[in-house]
């Protein structure tokens, strides 16, 4: 392989530009991820070849079912759009090992099938709707003769880097400016170094001088990749993806996953955490053989856009990491806040009928609070640590889901503490009367 780099040297080449190429990622926040491939018609799921025990004829008869039909990447993009996604990373290649678009190197294709290249369309239909780009590539194949030999043959270990080179090049030489290259499952390798991940990521870097990489080719690269549960990083760029339903990221039967499927509310509980503890969420869905977006992530996703459009300012963009209870609100609702700490936004899951609702633990007072939704300004007081808003509207103001934001603007950073056993236990605060004494 031609230019060959030493893991420090690397390490030094993308550092140096990672805060340029970082900086839409990080203010990014949403993005959707779209798990499509000829496991959509198996519908048990994208694992389905190994765990269902296709053999490699048996399961190339899922090209008979597979039938994607004219415009479904729009229909993804479009959808994504109205959700709010700022990103779409498609599964351009899965473990199952079947290329979604016309590869020389692998002829197991879309554009041999069907005529079709899904990721130019894929491509274009994300440009049209304004969205980054991502390209998801497995290092697993089920069909290629030396991947699972290269564990422990070299040269079936060179073939196949070859291969999964070869395919990445097309990828990123092929459809212009990418932004993501998301690597899945680097076993059974479990060094980079057998990867040689170092090497051919600053070759296909040099193709793409602005892209981001993740942390599945066993390197840290440019952002960390907890799957199926929101986990912060603390000091690195991070990205948790989510299937829709806690089951599959492949199609499954969307009347039967129903009960299942996420709703807004949920999703936006795992954005808070995201815009929490700067990172972003790849909620995933999981097209019909046909393409088609299943019925049951449609309107969960609608609702979530509609939501977007009135609060997004709580979601998106650089927020203060707020690690713990720092900035915190109470029991119904947890805060986001912008990186300077002077604006709070309080994510109200349940609205006081009651017309008034307190938080203690704001050591300073806000100059304003206003519901974020609606503009409406709020009257509150503020003695002690205890913030008291008043005069709320009885009935809850967001009437997409339910989830009302109240921003709170301070002229200082605002000054937060919680305490976490007892009421008592709050520092160089005045313990005033009726509090604890
Ligand atoms: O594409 C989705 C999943 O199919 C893919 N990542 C997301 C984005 C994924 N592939 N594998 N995994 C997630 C984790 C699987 C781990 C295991 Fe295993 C498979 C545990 C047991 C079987 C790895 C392979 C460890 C032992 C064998």
């Amino acid at each position: 392989m031609e230019n060959r780099i030493t893991p420090e040297e690397y390490k030094a080449f993308t550092k140096e530009s990672k805060d340029r190429r970082m900086e839409w990622f990080r203010n990014a926040r949403f993005g959707m991820f779209i798990h499509y491939g000829l496991f959509a018609a198996a519908e048990t799921g994208e694992w389905a070849q190994l765990w269902d025990g296709y053999t490699i004829k048996e399961y190339e008869k899922m090209t008979e079912k597979f039938c994607p039909k004219e415009g479904c990447a729009e229909e993804w993009c479009k959808l994504a759009k109205e959700a709010g996604a700022k990103y779409a990373v498609l599964t351009t290649r899965h473990h199952e090992g079947f290329s979604l678009w016309n590869s020389k190197v692998n002829s197991f294709n879309s554009y041999n099938y069907y005529g079709r290249d899904i990721v130019k369309e894929f491509v274009e239909a994300c440009r049209k709707y304004d969205l980054r780009i991502g390209l998801y590539s497995s290092l697993m194949d089920w069909r290629h003769p030396d991947a699972w030999k290269c564990m422990d043959d070299e040269e079936a270990r060179a073939r196949f880097l070859q291969y999964i080179e070869d395919m990445n090049v097309e990828l990123l030489s092929n459809y212009g400016k990418i932004d993501i290259l998301w690597y899945d499952m680097p076993w059974p390798q479990m060094s980079s170094k057998n990867w040689d991940s170092v090497n051919r990521n600053y070759k296909l870097r040099q193709l793409q001088p602005d892209i981001l990489i993740n942390n599945r080719s066993r390197m840290a690269e440019d952002f960390f990749t907890p799957e199926e549960s929101v986990s912060p990083e603390k000091d690195a760029d991070w990205e948790a993806c989510m299937t829709f339903n806690g089951i599959s990221w492949g199609y499954l039967d969307e009347d039967q996953v129903l009960p299942y499927t996420y709703s807004a509310n949920q999703v936006l509980r795992m954005l808070r955490t995201c815009a929490r503890a700067g990172g972003n969420l790849l909620l995933n869905i999981g097209p019909k053989p046909d393409g088609s977006v299943p019925k049951d992530a449609v309107e969960p996703l609608q609702k979530l856009g509609a939501w977007l459009r009135d609060n997004g300012e709580a979601a998106y963009g650089l927020k203060a990491r707020l690690d713990g209870n720092e900035v915190g609100a109470n029991q119904i609702g947890h805060c986001t806040a912008s990186v300077d700490k002077k604006t709070v936004y309080v994510w109200e899951y349940v609205w006081p009928k009651a017309g008034k609702m307190s938080f203690g633990g704001y050591l300073s007072a806000p100059k304003k609070i206003t519901i974020l939704g609606t503009g409406e300004n709020v009257e509150f007081e503020h003695v002690g640590h205890r913030l008291t808003l008043k005069n709320l509207p009885t009935e809850c103001p967001d009437k997409h889901v339910g989830i009302t934001v109240l921003k709170m603007e301070f002229d200082e950073p605002c000054q937060y503490q919680f305490s976490s056993y007892y009421p008592q236990m709050l520092n160089g605060v005045d313990k005033s009367e009726g509090y604890g004494n």
